[in-house]
């Protein structure tokens, strides 16, 4: 028997359940990129305050593949929630996601749910990519692919920013205020690079949709929990707790943290009551974000896969690991963030430690070492600029480069192939795959202005650093590498 609506009064005890009646609720917010990430953080916030107003239901639409909404769709968009750390874990059913839609296969639809005056926000995770933007400097992409399918084809987009203009000029043809656009990607002032893009877009469309585009509330968030891919195994646990089905659960963590601008001129849900938290100015706790957690991140995952670790906490627990990391957040991140009076840096350092070192996620460190050449900008390379500036070290950081480096040319350290996940694995591996010098290695990647700006590629002290880690990464190994701070 499967989770659903009917289902629901057959849950063990011990599972939270949502506190209204899923059937009543109805569609305020218009989801793109229903992944795990989103199930885990917003859906759950809002399911917090769905008894208070059922007006906030989550159409949750997929841009790529139907497979969340073919999980869901059977389940009337209920799902499992586990939370799960050393000290214990808790089950929870959500029940904000009320609609499901896959873009590709039915692209009317969504437009129409986006254009309905109900919709009052249109909130995005479609991962760094899904911007079409050039990482470097965070400006429309204006050769990408579906930008320029987008451009040519405005009522069957393929893109978010496709589908957000052209509803967008739905509602104005047809007298609708514009719904506040939420972008809940780890991106530097996400909000300002959200409007930066679709105000592009949408101005080689059509300029007078780029006056409306300016009008548009775009406010920024800091979004954190971590959320690793659902496995089988996991399904098969979830199952034989709550005796049911269900085909796609998730699984978190404890922590979940959630810092929004409040510019919502349509109204937006009571998040506050949930733990929210409303400020004036996102762009510090995000810089933070970023910065601390996850430019910590990419640097475990990359170490860790070319030492073997397959998750986070098998990396944590390599030699040299754990001091490297809290060395790279403390002594080259923290001095380049703008102060954040009140907030305790030092607590929020040993937090990330101790959730990186999460006994129960199995969070690979492939997984996290996808997309590099979209992440690295704003994890590891806007760090590494600033300390530049400032004559100031930056070891680490390099170190966390050079293993991107040696990871993303697709060959582990035993010389066998890497699934290695990127929008430009292609490009990559025709640049470096034939070199074996890590100085000409280093020369190649630099040569992609996408990722590295002028500045960082013309830092001679900067390509000496990333020289010197890619030559003891290819002469010792990162094992080795790592145990030398240990
Ligand atoms: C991770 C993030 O996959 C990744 O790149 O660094 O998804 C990370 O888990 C979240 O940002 C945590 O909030």
């Amino acid at each position: 028997m499967r989770l659903s609506r009917l289902t629901l009064d057959r849950l063990p005890e011990a599972v939270k359940k949502p506190n209204y009646d899923p059937a009543q609720v109805s569609v305020g917010i218009v989801h793109l990129g229903i992944g795990a990430f989103h199930r885990a953080h917003q859906a759950v916030f809002t399911d917090s305050i769905l008894a208070e107003d059922v007006s906030w239901g989550i159409s949750g639409v997929s841009l790529r593949s139907p497979d969340t909404r073919d999980a869901l769709e059977p389940q009337d968009g209920l799902y499992t929630l586990k939370i799960q750390d050393g000290e214990g874990e808790q089950l929870q059913v959500v029940g904000s996601v009320v609609e499901l839609l896959c873009a590709p296969e039915e692209p009317e639809a969504v437009l129409r749910r986006m254009a309905d005056p109900a919709t009052r926000i249109v909130s995005l995770t479609i991962t760094e990519k899904g911007y079409c933007h050039n990482p470097a400097t965070g400006t429309l992409d204006e050769a990408h692919p579906d930008v320029v399918h987008d451009l040519a084809n405005p009522q069957r987009p393929r893109s978010a920013i496709g589908f957000i203009v052209e509803a967008l000029a739905r509602r104005e043809a047809a007298g609708i205020a514009p719904f506040t656009l939420l972008c809940c990607d780890n991106l530097p002032s996400n909000g300002h690079v959200l409007k930066r893009v679709v105000r592009r877009f949408a101005e080689l469309r059509d300029p007078v949709l780029a006056a409306l585009a300016d009008r548009l509330s775009c406010p920024s968030t800091m979004v954190d929990r971590i959320v690793p891919a659902t496995t089988d195994s996991d399904r098969e646990g979830i199952a034989t707790a709550l005796g049911l089905e269900d085909a796609w659960p998730i699984m978190t963590e404890p922590f979940q943290q959630w810092v929004i601008e409040d510019d919502f001129p349509r109204g937006r849900p009571a998040w506050e009551k949930a733990g929210a938290v409303f400020v004036d100015d996102v762009a510090v706790f995000e810089m933070m974000k970023l910065r601390l957690l996850n430019g910590s991140h990419s640097t475990l995952a990359y170490l860790g896969y070319l030492a073997g670790a397959e998750t986070v906490a098998e990396a944590m627990a390599l030699p040299g690991m754990e001091v490297l990391i809290e060395g790279l957040m403390r002594e080259e991140a923290t001095p380049t963030l703008p102060p954040l009076p009140g907030f305790d840096l030092a607590a929020y350092r040993a937090d990330l430690l101790r959730r990186f070192r999460n006994p129960r996620l199995r969070h690979r460190t492939w997984q996290i070492a996808m997309d590099g050449s979209q992440k690295l900008p704003q994890r590891l390379l806007g760090t590494v600029r600033d300390r530049l500036r400032a004559g100031a070290g930056y070891e680490r950081l390099a170190l966390g480069v050079a293993a991107w480096m040696r990871y993303a040319r697709g060959f582990d350290e035993r010389g066998r192939e890497i699934d290695v996940r990127d929008p430009h694995t292609a490009r990559i591996a025709a640049l470096v795959q034939d070199i074996v010098e890590p100085e000409q290695i280093v020369d190649a990647y630099l040569t992609m202005r996408d990722v590295f700006d002028a500045d960082l590629a013309g830092s001679d002290p900067f390509r000496l650093a990333l020289v010197k880690a890619l030559t003891r990464l290819f002469g010792q190994g990162s094992a080795a590498t790592l145990r030398a701070y240990a």
